[in-house]
């Protein structure tokens, strides 16, 4: 598992905090419900291993404030956050008048969960048709998201109608194809190479309530020409979307390997797109596990869902207490 989690703070906090840091263990994040009638998501995984017990020669001095400092900034966490989970753990380090570096582990992580937890992981996907419109710069993971994300509704039993809005290019719509095969959806295409993507989503949406297909799943373009091109083509799409049914979740995708400078380069798409939600990808090959935390707070914009893998089970729902234990090893 430990290979699944690259983002664990673990590893770098094992000398901090001893063996009982290891997430070798732990469950990996669970799938949340994203059951159209579910309340906000809950984990039913099991407990995390109880910590090892090892002796620990250390106390709580400067070296470990210096320690946890590096390793958060390493982790993505950004020198605001790092410097205010910092002084946080400071503070009730005194208050609790501990030295014991188990106690800041737990604290670390509970600090940790309470920011993740400002912001409301739940899918909105209780209108008929739900219509999810997927976003994103090139390459980011939008059209595996979107297979990925079409299986993990299938599976709830919810029927699933994907659009191929992504029009420029043959490829796109065959790769998205076999995802709906996959996942057992439906798909739209473009009746012809560069049609208006507008229109296929129209079509989409139009396909959704003929057919009394529960959820509308849209892919788009990577391109990201200029900003004036892609808030036209933006608000183009979600008005016709808008004429059928509305929106209900503008899905962001954020490469996670790409970290600040990624969101940087998506910062069109948060002026124009109307964005509800962010799905990070591509966990599991990123080391940045402190970027989620990071990119809520830059955004104010809500991490619900998470990549982490090609296969088309590695796509899970946010939990903030399941991503806070396994990030920090508690
Ligand atoms: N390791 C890993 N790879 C991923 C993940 N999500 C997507 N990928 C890979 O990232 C690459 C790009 O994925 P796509 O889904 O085609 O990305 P896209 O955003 O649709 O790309 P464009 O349509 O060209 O803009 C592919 O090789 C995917 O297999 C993930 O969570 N983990
Ligand atoms: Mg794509």
């Amino acid at each position: 598992m430990a290979e699944r989690t690259p983002w664990s703070l673990a590893g770098r906090l094992r000398n901090l905090f001893g063996g009982g840091g290891s997430t070798a263990d732990a469950p990996a994040e669970a799938p949340a419900d994203t059951s159209p009638d579910a309340p906000a998501p809950t984990t039913t995984l099991a407990p995390p291993p109880a910590p090892v017990p090892v002796p620990l020669k250390r106390v709580i001095d400067e070296d470990t404030w210096d320690e946890l400092e590096a390793a958060l900034i390493s982790a993505d966490f950004g020198p605001r956050i790092t410097e205010e989970t910092i002084e946080d753990l400071k503070a009730k380090v005194d208050r609790f008048r501990t030295t014991d570096p188990r106690d800041l582990q737990r604290m670390l992580r509970e600090s940790i969960e309470e920011r993740l937890a400002k912001f409301d992981p739940t899918l909105r996907l209780t209108e008929r048709p739900a219509v999810v419109l997927v976003v994103g710069v090139n390459g980011v993971g939008k059209t595996t998201t979107i297979g990925k994300f079409a299986n993990f509704v299938r599976n709830y039993g919810r029927s699933v109608v994907i659009g191929a809005a992504d029009t420029f290019r043959a490829a796109a719509v065959e790769q998205l194809a076999t995802w709906a095969e996959r996942a057992g959806a439906e798909i739209v295409r473009p009746q012809h190479q560069g049609q208006d993507p507008a229109s296929v989503a129209f079509q989409t949406v139009e396909h959704a309530k003929r057919n009394g297909i529960e959820i509308v799943i849209i892919d788009t373009a990577g391109r990201l020409h200029t900003k004036s091109g892609l808030m036209d083509e933006m608000s183009k799409i979600k008005r016709v979307i808008e004429k059928q049914a509305p929106i209900a979740e503008v899905l962001l995708v954020l490469d996670a390997t790409t970290g600040q400078n990624g969101l940087l380069q998506a910062e069109a798409f948060l002026e124009t797109a109307g964005v509800t939600g962010l799905v990070l990808t591509k966990l599991d090959g990123s080391a940045k596990g402190g970027f989620v935390l990071a990119v809520q707070e830059r955004t104010g914009l809500p991490v619900k869902l998470i990549g982490q893998g090609e296969r088309i089970g590695d796509l899970t729902g946010f939990t903030p207490h399941v991503f806070a234990q396994n990030l920090v090893g508690v």
